[in-house]
């Protein structure tokens, strides 16, 4: 028999969790010390559904901070390189979250609901302790909590139709990660466009877990006659989209910079930001090293639980943190934490897997 996760208070269930089951989950990871759904009928088979149909994700592993009052926007500068002076009231931003070693403590998505309320969704670490000692710390005027809202996703092609069918037309002139409220059942919940594949789609901020499954039960309702489907997050289309995991393809001992996340630290000068000082040496003479997609040539690699090397000419030049078959391109994907000097996409490179050396090429992500 092959182990099993003994689930408790500690691992939390999410308001879903009945119905992942009940639609035939078959692998959990635990993430923000919750389950996270891996896979239903096969990671493949999920993949192709994704990219064709729509699917529900429990994604209530995706746990907010929200943080409340006078101080709050001053303390989630403090948190981020990003700039968030132009952040309207209905916008979301994914923002690095830096220590002050410019190391990454989280990536989380900030959602802006007014000057002094906001919620950080947060990635697998435990931002909420970050930010309530920094409260706490600077004395600063604002709560900082765990409110019971846990995101639900809705991800793939056909996630327009389900949406307007559930909610009405006007859900289609929604804008990529702009949020704006929905009612049902008589209560109210954020929505946004946006979400962890490329496919596109929606994330409901469900409000109170006593509404997750007339919720997810109202989706699928809808979805009838559009192949609707529980599903998760999917490790090959992630990869090929070039979305990073936080705690697999980057961690604490790395800066935004080498996350490829330099788009998102135009602020990294700025004061007003923690990890500024120790930003400022990537800013300007960019990092050491670089995240970078790798094409692993050979049949499918075995999944990657731990870093594996990569060489050039037997020297060590960096890791694989992430790495799947793409059914669609036909090699396997990888993303790679890799130096400066051999990171230029169409570099020749070794990578060593636990079934053995394989050639690879760097390649820019996102794949496709
Ligand atoms: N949705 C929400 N919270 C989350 C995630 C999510 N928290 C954890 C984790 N996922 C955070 N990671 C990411 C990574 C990438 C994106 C979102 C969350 C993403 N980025 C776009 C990009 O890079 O092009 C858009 C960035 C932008 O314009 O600000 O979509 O999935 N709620």
């Amino acid at each position: 028999m092959s182990p099993v996760l003994s689930i408790s208070r500690r691992l939390r269930s999410t308001p879903f969790t009945r119905r992942v089951t009940e639609a035939g989950v078959k692998g959990y990871t635990v993430y923000n010390h919750m389950l996270l759904p891996t896979m239903f009928e096969s990671i493949e088979a999920d993949y192709h559904h994704l990219k064709r149909d729509v699917q529900i994700w429990d994604v209530a592993v995706q746990r907010q901070v929200e943080v409340r009052g006078r101080d709050a926007a001053k303390l989630i500068q403090m948190l981020t390189p990003r700039s968030l002076k132009k952040m309207a009231d209905d916008q979301c931003y994914y923002i690095p979250v830096v220590d002050e070693t410019g190391g990454m403590l989280n990536d989380p998505v900030a959602v802006r609901h007014s000057e002094d309320r906001w919620w950080i969704s947060i990635a697998d670490s435990d931002l909420l302790y970050w930010i309530k000692g920094l409260a706490r710390g600077m004395n600063l005027r604002v709560d900082v909590f765990e409110p019971d809202v846990s995101p639900l996703a809705i991800q793939g092609p056909k996630s327009n139709d389900l949406m307007a069918r559930l909610f009405g037309e006007d859900i289609r002139d929604l804008r990529f990660f702009r949020h704006r409220k929905i009612e049902f059942n008589g209560r109210q919940h954020t929505i946004a466009r946006s979400g962890f594949s490329v496919q596109g789609g929606f994330e409901i901020y469900v409000e109170g877990t006593d509404q997750g499954e007339p919720i997810w039960d109202a989706l699928f309702e809808a979805g009838q006659g559009l192949n609707v489907r529980a599903g998760c997050p999917n490790l090959i289309e992630r990869i090929e989209g070039g979305l990073l995991s936080y705690g697999n393809d980057m961690t604490r001992d790395n800066t935004p910079f080498e996350a490829g996340l330099g788009k998102f630290c135009k602020g990294a000068a700025s004061k007003d930001c923690i990890g500024a000082d120790a930003l400022r040496q990537d800013l300007e003479h960019g990092p050491k090293r670089q995240v970078r997609g790798l094409a692993i040539a050979g049949e499918a690699v075995p999944p990657c639980q731990d870093l594996w090397p990569v060489f050039v000419n037997d020297q060590g030049v960096g890791h694989v943190s992430s790495a799947a078959w793409s059914p669609d391109l036909l090699t396997n994907v990888a993303i790679a934490m890799i130096d400066r000097a051999h990171w230029d996409v169409g570099t020749h490179v070794t990578v060593q897997t636990p079934s053995g050396p394989r050639d690879a090429e760097v390649r820019a992500l996102p794949f496709i």
